[in-house]
């Protein structure tokens, strides 16, 4: 489909651009783009990969890194990294980020701010002006359970009274992270959405939230494959 070929383009780019022989530790992150990551990865090569070590923003990042017999390593052992490659939710045109569709945002916020250089990859549905055009379900916050209830009802009366606690598909109850916590789903007026570094600073201060889907003043690039099969790069 062309948003599959869009989502190739943009991640066998960026990889081609960012993933060079000198680096040796990478993070990877999670959602739909970043297997075309792990595959151009792979395709440069046993040599190219001998000497490198992945970091995975979350179980099925590490399936990725397992699959494509690529050595696995853990952000404890290797606290910096030389660049990490993750998809998003939406850019803005100033490169903020929503992400945490793929409810992944804690490790993935880790593994981007502990990289060199952090790059997204994703399809043409992500490029946009301000946050929210696109991606309408709200911005995914990562809740500690026991505080969750407390949490909705502070961004009920902070701004956000859609907010929802997201609920699994195929698992009665609400989806769990790979940390073992919750998201709620918070959709802000355009006019937060359009300062995420103020609205990110007012999120992560309530209470049991441990982890917010605003990545500001983090990518260093953004990779859109266009419907056209050409490429938009933004820095
Ligand atoms: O959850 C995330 O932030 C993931 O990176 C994910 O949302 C990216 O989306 P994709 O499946 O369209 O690549």
């Amino acid at each position: 489909s062309a948003i599959e070929g869009s989502k190739r383009l943009a991640a066998w780019t960026a990889v081609d651009r960012h993933v060079k022989s000198e680096h040796k530790v990478i993070g990877i992150g999670s959602g739909s783009t970043v297997p075309y990551v792990v595959e151009r990865i792979v395709a440069q090569g046993r040599e190219a990969n001998k000497d490198r070590v992945f970091i995975p923003t979350g179980f099925q990042s590490k399936e990725l890194i397992v699959k494509g017999n690529l050595l696995l390593g853990d952000v404890d052992q290797y606290p910096r990294i030389d660049v990490t490659v993750d998809g998003a939710d939406e850019v803005d045109k100033d490169l903020n980020c929503i992400k945490g569709g793929g409810a992944c945002h804690l490790r993935e916020k880790v593994l981007a701010e502990a990289a060199d250089t952090f790059i997204v990859v994703a399809d043409y549905r992500k490029n946009s002006d301000i946050l929210g055009t696109t991606y309408k379900a709200g911005v995914p916050i990562e809740v500690a359970p026991f505080a969750y209830a407390k949490v909705l009802q502070n961004l009920h009366a902070i701004g956000s009274p859609s907010a929802v606690l997201r609920m699994a598909q195929k698992k009665a109850g609400p989806v769990v992270s790979d940390n073992g916590n919750f998201i709620i789903d918070a959709p802000f007026p355009e006019e937060d959405m359009q300062d995420p570094y103020t609205l990110l600073t007012k999120l992560k201060m309530l209470t049991g939230v441990v982890e917010v889907g605003l990545f500001c003043h983090m990518a260093k690039a953004a990779y859109f494959g266009n419907q056209d099969g050409s490429i938009t790069v933004r820095w």
